[in-house]
């Protein structure tokens, strides 16, 4: 309806005015229960923090009666239902979204506003649950929204790290980590459910008995017990669909073996042997597409899979009793990547040694049940664990991995390549050498029923370049499923302003259908709406430079053009090759000031992993080189460059809905997917990237006219990497030499000379690994091509309004609909009430 009045925009409708004054005075009455009676204060007394916990009270009254409705409907239908392991889910804060998926966010809005508070500023009090790394973790947190608001029986399994992802400090221009200890003072989503506490054995040694019929058998003795905390976190769909859960385990000690030690006096050793089992679920590991190899961390996996397992296996067994043979078609395991992959062989175990199934049975079971979503090609991610630390921590499990292993081999192998031993040895889940070591995702292409990847061209790599040999067996295991980002969070929550513009061009059903944004491409050449547009992102850019000016203590200009790149530092990622860019526009600045250039704001947000040294030498240079660029007078303020610290979702929400321009710049091949990228086009932001990852689906939806898109393509990293050398492209370009040289100076480091040359050292000593110097030169000309769409406002807010309007596909909801469909054949599920 809207779209046949193309002559005028819409107008913005006033969100107070729509929102129902018996609902907000019902909504003020509940949160003044809550403080009184919940919290313990009063309106007069209360802290923010306070009246935060008491507008979660409130909330979870809404949240609460759903859940029960949603688990009694599953139950009763008996339905099939997808489990999704991960290591990591990191999902923000929860206030506002559940608010939003509630319908009920103007409502506590108004309310609040009574009291004499701001909603936002009173959810400023709740610290982010940073349970994940980055974008592997988001997605995991993206999917528990989708399956909720797409009806879909789950349950997210991981784990209840007492210490989150590091807080970054930034001092004297360095990454200092802090720990994050987000649950400090209670978080008041998480319900404990003691009835559903596990134990699990762990380390000691296997008995080989021989039955009476002489078959062989092998008894498991662990020398200790560690129990599993379940803490349910409840996860509302969009208008409040169905109600999924985060189960998050947490470790802690079970005494039961330390009972001889404690009686023979030893008191304070038994207190010692209960701190090692709580340090299970301490803290996450912070590193991102590496491997730690530690083994507190394979003892974190083996516990929050078996914790889980034995979860299901419970639920199960209350409605299909010991018969197994329905388990695969009620049950679908997703592991997020290899990090519970022991998942498999423990699953094994249990039917086998605990269930009394057969071998056959159990591995029939097994490989109907599993699939593996791979997240990266990077070698370093891949995990491979040392037999060692698997005889000494989980020695049945090695045992069957051995024989999985064995009947692979002699089985399919053989098969296939009849002698061939090299074959064997390429496949083979087990590594040989000096250190004998278990391939991680071998053991899962092997059981898996399906592998994905995710973006088309990352599975195509998966299947063509990581698993070539696996995909001769079995061609048709492997798929693709592109990644997605929930809508609800990445702009209904963040970017209200958006929001309505979509409400008033798309109809309000379009955060559950992100196609309907399409409506929006009709008047991106109308100037009314072009404005309007603009509007919004000027907004937006005014409250992230109030922001900017709180965390870093740097003006900026919400005039400038904002360009950000906001991720994980790493060489892959090219932060390094951004930095060049910068610096070159500095010293050409510096040769001729008064040029007409746009004036530029480089926003920054990255965590380096605590042991990675030169991710964190790129840290210390980008604040190295924008301390120097914001305090030199002579530019005239036509550049700054800022590092906002701690980046983490809450800030992603007040940075991306602000971004002119979207950094997507790793070396083609290299980043799986992305998903910042896909929230950033949805908020009207070009990307300036590769082709690489979910990018190149985002430009086949947006058009590459739209964006900027530089770089060598996959094929040509592919064809150049053997021959490379960088010193050619560094001696071939005048300005690259002089900004890479000038890494070597103490120009903006006084006084610390070389204190930035370990950059200067991996681009031309270490040969450069990710092409930074020979994408150098593309780089800087679509950064040219960017500045001068900016200096036409409506080019440029044509063409934003066309990114925005055009990522449905990007919508987490239909990356769980392609799994429910093409993976796990799982039916959504209405709720009743
Ligand atoms: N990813 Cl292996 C992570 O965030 N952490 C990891 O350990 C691995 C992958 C990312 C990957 O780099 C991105 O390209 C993806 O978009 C993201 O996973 C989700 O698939």
């Amino acid at each position: 309806a809207a779209a046949k009045t193309t002559t005028s925009a819409p107008k913005a409708v006033k969100a107070t005015s729509t929102v129902d004054k018996a609902q907000v005075k019902a909504f003020k009455e509940q949160v003044e229960k809550h403080l009184r009676t919940t919290i313990g204060t009063s309106p007069e007394k209360a802290s923010k923090l306070a009246w935060w916990q008491a507008l979660v009270a409130t909330v979870n009254e809404d949240i609460f009666g759903r859940l029960t409705d949603t688990q009694q409907t599953h139950a009763k239908n008996d339905t099939r239902a997808v489990h999704y392991l991960s290591a990591e889910f990191l999902m923000g804060r929860l206030t506002i979204n559940n608010l939003t998926n509630l319908e009920k966010f103007d409502v506590a809005r108004e309310a609040l506003k009574e009291f004499g508070l701001d909603i936002n500023d009173i959810c400023e009090e709740e610290p982010d649950m940073a349970l994940g790394n980055g974008g592997l973790g988001r997605l995991a947190a993206c999917f528990m929204d989708s399956l909720a608001t797409c009806n879909y029986p789950c349950v997210g399994y991981g784990i209840h790290y007492e210490n989150g992802l590091f807080r970054q400090e930034i001092r004297a221009g360095k990454q200092v980590e802090r720990p994050d200890s987000w649950r400090e003072y209670g978080c008041p989503w998480e319900v404990c459910r003691p009835e559903s506490v596990q134990n699990i054995p762990l380390g000691g040694y296997v008995e080989k008995q021989t039955a009476p019929d002489g078959s062989q058998c092998s008894v498991w003795h662990p020398s200790s017990m560690i129990k599993g905390v379940p803490w349910d976190i409840p996860v509302v769909g969009y208008r409040g669909s169905s109600v999924a859960i985060l189960r998050l385990w947490e470790s802690r000690s079970t005494e039961q073996f330390n009972w001889d030690v404690f009686n023979a006096g030893g008191y304070v050793d038994a207190q010692t042997e209960k701190s090692l089992a709580e340090t299970i679920s301490k803290v996450l590991y912070p590193n991102d597409s590496t491997e730690a190899g530690k083994e507190l961390r394979l003892t974190q996996q083996y516990f929050f899979c078996a914790c889980s397992l034995r979860d299901i296996l419970r639920r199960y067994k209350r409605s299909h009793h010991n018969d197994f043979s329905e388990f695969a078609s009620k049950i679908a395991i997703q592991l997020n990547d290899t990090h519970p992959t022991i998942a498999i062989p423990e699953l094994m175990r249990l039917l086998i040694d605990e269930e009394g199934l057969s071998y056959e049975q159990a591995w029939d079971i097994t490989s109907k049940s599993f699939n593996y979503t791979n997240h990266t090609l990077l070698p370093e991610a891949l995990e491979k664990w040392p037999v060692y630390i698997f005889e000494k921590l989980l020695p049945r499990h090695l045992e069957l991995i051995y024989e999985i292993n064995f009947r692979f081999l002699n089985g399919p192998v053989e098969a296939k390549w009849p002698g061939n031993n090299e074959m064997k040895s390429k496949l083979s889940i087990i590594e040989e050498g000096e250190v004998r070591k278990v391939r991680m995702a071998n053991l899962c292409v092997i059981t898996s029923e399906h592998v994905n990847g995710v973006a088309k061209i990352h599975s195509k790599l998966v299947k063509e370049d990581l698993f070539p040999d696996y995909a001769q067996l079995w061609p048709n295991k492997f798929c693709n499923v592109t990644n997605g980002v929930t809508p609800r969070r990445w702009i209904l929550s963040c970017n209200r302003g958006l929001a309505e513009l979509y409400n008033d061009v798309a109809g309000k059903d379009w955060p559950l259908d992100l196609d309907k944004c399409e409506a929006l491409k009709k008047y991106a050449d109308k100037k009314e709406y072009q404005d309007r547009f603009m509007k919004i992102k000027h907004d937006n850019k005014v409250a992230l430079a109030k922001t900017i000016k709180e965390l870093c203590g740097v003006e900026v200009d919400p005039n400038a053009l904002f360009d950000v790149q906001v991720k994980r530092l790493h060489e892959y990622k090219r932060q390094h090759l951004n930095l060049l860019y910068i610096m070159s526009l500095y010293k050409s600045l510096l040769e001729d000031p008064d040029q007409d250039i746009v004036p530029q704001v480089f926003i920054f947000g990255a965590k380096a992993a605590p042991a990675y040294t030169l991710a964190k030498d790129i840290i210390f240079a980008i604040n190295a080189v924008g301390e120097k660029i914001n305090n030199d007078l002579r530019i005239k303020g036509k550049l700054k460059v800022v590092f906002i610290p701690n980046y983490r979702v809450s800030l992603a929400e007040k940075i991306i809905p602000a971004a002119d321009i979207s950094e997507q710049i790793s070396t083609a091949g290299y980043e799986a997917s992305g998903t910042s990228n896909m929230k950033f086009s949805m908020n009207g932001a070009l990307t300036l990237g590769t082709m690489d990852g979910a990018n190149i689906e985002i430009v086949e939806q947006a058009g590459i006219e739209n964006n900027f898109i530089f770089g060598l393509s996959v094929e040509e990293v592919q064809k150049l990497k053997p021959r490379y050398n960088p010193w050619d492209y560094y001696n071939a370009d005048h300005d690259l030499k002089a900004v890479v040289d000038w890494l070597d100076s103490d120009f903006f480091t006084p006084g610390q000379p070389g204190a930035l040359s370990s950059i200067k050292s991996s681009l031309l000593n270490n040969g450069d690994p990710f092409l930074v110097l020979a994408d150098f030169a593309s780089y800087k000309a679509a950064h040219q091509r960017a500045q001068k769409m900016f200096k036409d406002k409506a080019k440029w807010a044509k063409a934003a309004m066309i990114n925005s309007a055009t990522m449905g596909i990007f919508s987490s909801d239909r990356s769980i609909k392609d799994y429910a469909t093409n993976i796990w054949t799982l039916k959504s599920q209405l709720i009743k009430k």
